[in-house]
């Protein structure tokens, strides 16, 4: 007789493999007026199709509201200007009149009612984007550098992005039927009943898989959080193939130790044609090796990390059929975006806007939603393309449009200029957080802003005026805004209360450390005078603040912790 436990598996298993299709009860639940939310399993299936359901956190107080938010898929993040006009549309018919540029490259719709979600998940559709796989246990958007593809090398990254999203989508017919056809899967018919995906098999994933391209020397798409990341070796402007890196991510919960972020290691190198065996034989091995009994300890990180690289590489060489070639070699130098007009190899301009905490929408003096709508009405053959810095893109900008779109622009309040906003806010990135966020413990998207002008003030005390430091700030320690590889990064614990992390790189490659445990929202300034000080005073010449302090402050004995 056996002594083993039976393996006990998470609910969210038993759902996924007793509806393999991923409907559960959606389609009667939308087909109800009477309800005004969805049953928790539904919940669970409705990540898949890209919706969350949410209640206004705002308002709790008063009693529940249910809102809806829809997270898109957009691989590469590039999208057409019609396709700008209709999400423009979705989010003041639907919405709360707001588009949220995601850090993986994508747009959140928030405020949305159960109402109206049929409405906006078909209007993406029809604009030819989809929700599909934007959330849930499945490969999540994959993203690519954002700066247009102007060349021949980068426009293959770009097509490779897209090949690997599609090869990775689901295949279940049930977002079909209740979002486009309006009515409940047809369960009668024999390959519905007996559905099961050709890549994800029944129960899919354990949990989320984060897929992303980069080229050297910008790593802009942070590649090391990733899942699984390729990095192009461009060699005579000709792209030969990726060094593969696996295992990183960022979500840790505060307390746990047995959580923690990762950043991704370097495997091999595989030459292009082997691209689409390998970014299958990855995340086969997460869906069957990941922990199924746990959702904290289910991402692929973990397998990585407790089976070691050396099998990871085995196994990845197994599955895919052939032995990874050495890395080649590559160097990363920065990560931020540069704003302003800039002329691509064709001869072409594109323009990189700032978004303030990517949620572009309408305030006094500055008109950004209204201005990206009439830009798109106007020139038709522009691209908008997302960065994973929360940023927005105007490429495919003919010479005789520069002008007219510039004075658009400038009409409704944006910059256009190569400096558009302070040095800490154009590098800085915060999660949405409070109000939507159910998982929030502090404000990031509400609070970042002033916080970073409080500590431009001391900045500008100490002698540190106009120089950039990368910031980034999270409303709880899931990692949304990659906070742990920023330079200085606000980890929320509690209302009013972060954690403080120091010590990221600003090329995306090394992990920060924590140095406060916590600190009080109006003790930042006082907390960080003095480090900034030292700083200023100790550095070698344009040391970065993430180097001096992993150099200098994160060494001494009482830095804090680390984790
Ligand atoms: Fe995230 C959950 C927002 C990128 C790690 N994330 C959430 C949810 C859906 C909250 C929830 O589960 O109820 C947040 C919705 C808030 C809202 O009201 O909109 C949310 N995540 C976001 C976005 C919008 C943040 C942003 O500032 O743009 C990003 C959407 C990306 C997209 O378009 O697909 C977003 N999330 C990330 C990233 C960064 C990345 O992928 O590059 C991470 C860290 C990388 C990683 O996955 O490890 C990230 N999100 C998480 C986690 C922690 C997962 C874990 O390993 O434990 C959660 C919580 C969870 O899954 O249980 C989470
Ligand atoms: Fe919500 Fe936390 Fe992600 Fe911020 S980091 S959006 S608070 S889950």
């Amino acid at each position: 007789m056996s002594t083993e436990a039976p393996i006990k598996l998470t609910h969210n298993e038993e759902i996924k493999a007793a509806f393999p299709t991923l409907d559960g009860t959606i389609a009667a639940t939308l087909a109800d007026p009477n309800a005004d939310h969805f049953s928790q399993d539904d919940y669970e299936f409705l990540k898949f199709h890209g919706c969350y359901q949410q209640d206004d956190r705002d308002l709790r107080k008063a009693g529940k509201k249910y809102i809806m938010m829809v997270r898109s898929r957009i691989p590469g993040g590039v999208m057409t200007a019609n396709q700008w006009k209709m999400f423009d549309d979705l989010s003041a018919k639907h919405g709360n009149n707001t588009l949220r540029i995601t850090t993986r490259q994508t747009i959140q719709f928030h405020g949305i009612l159960k109402a109206n979600l049929r409405a906006v998940v078909r209007g993406i559709n029809e604009s030819l984007l989809s929700t599909l796989a934007a959330c849930g246990d499945v490969t999540r958007n994959v993203t690519a550098p954002p700066t247009p593809a102007y060349t021949l090398a980068r426009e293959q990254v770009y097509a490779d992005c897209k090949r690997v999203a599609m090869a990775l989508a689901p295949k279940t017919g049930a977002y079909h039927a209740i979002w486009i056809d309006g009515v409940p899967l047809n369960l009668d018919d024999a390959e519905n009943k007996n559905f099961t995906d050709p890549f994800y098999g029944r129960a899919y994933l354990p949990r989320k898989f984060k897929t992303s391209f980069a080229i050297p020397p910008v790593n802009d798409v942070d590649v090391f959080t990733n899942d699984q990341g390729y990095i192009a070796i461009i060699e005579n402007e000709q792209l030969v193939g990726y060094n593969l890196a696996v295992g990183g991510g960022m979500g840790r919960s505060h307390g746990n130790a047995a959580t923690y972020p990762r950043l991704a290691d370097l495997m091999g190198f595989l030459t292009r044609d082997r691209l689409l065996d390998v970014a299958k034989a990855v995340p086969a091995i997460h869906r069957d090796f990941g922990d199924r009994t746990d959702r904290k300890h289910a991402r692929f990180k973990y397998v990585v990390q407790e089976r070691g690289v050396d099998w990871t590489r085995a196994e990845i060489e197994k599955r895919a059929g052939f032995k990874l070639e050495p890395v080649r070699p590559f160097k990363f130098t920065g990560s931020g975006d540069l704003y302003g007009w800039r002329q691509a190899l064709d001869s072409k301009w594109f323009l990189t806007i700032f978004v303030e905490t990517g949620r572009v929408k309408d305030v006094e003096g500055h008109h950004l939603k209204t201005a990206l709508r009439q830009v798109a009405e106007k020139f038709s053959d522009i691209e908008f393309r997302l960065s994973p810095n929360q940023n927005v893109i105007l490429a495919n900008v003919l010479e005789e449009d520069r002008d007219a779109i510039t004075e658009l622009l400038t009409e409704h309040g944006i910059k256009t200029g190569l400096r558009q906003a302070s040095p800490l806010h154009s590098a800085a990135m915060a999660c949405p957080s409070l109000p939507t966020c159910g998982l929030a413990l502090a404000e990031s998207e509400r609070m970042l802003p002033g916080l970073l002008d409080r500590l431009e003030k001391v900045c500008e005390a100490v002698g540190l005026a106009g120089e950039e430091i990368v910031i980034r700030s999270t409303g709880c320690p899931n990692g949304c805004s990659r906070p742990y590889t920023a330079e200085l990064a606000f980890v929320g614990k509690a209302p009013g209360r972060y954690q403080i992390w120091l010590g990221g790189d600003l090329a995306g490659a090394r992990m920060g450390r924590v140095w406060k445990e916590v600190v009080k929202d109006t003790d930042i300034e006082s907390e960080l005078r003095p480090v900034l000080l030292r700083y200023a005073n100790e550095r070698y010449n344009r040391e970065s603040f993430g180097d001096w302090c992993d150099r200098v402050l994160l060494n001494e004995p009482a830095a804090g912790f680390s984790i």
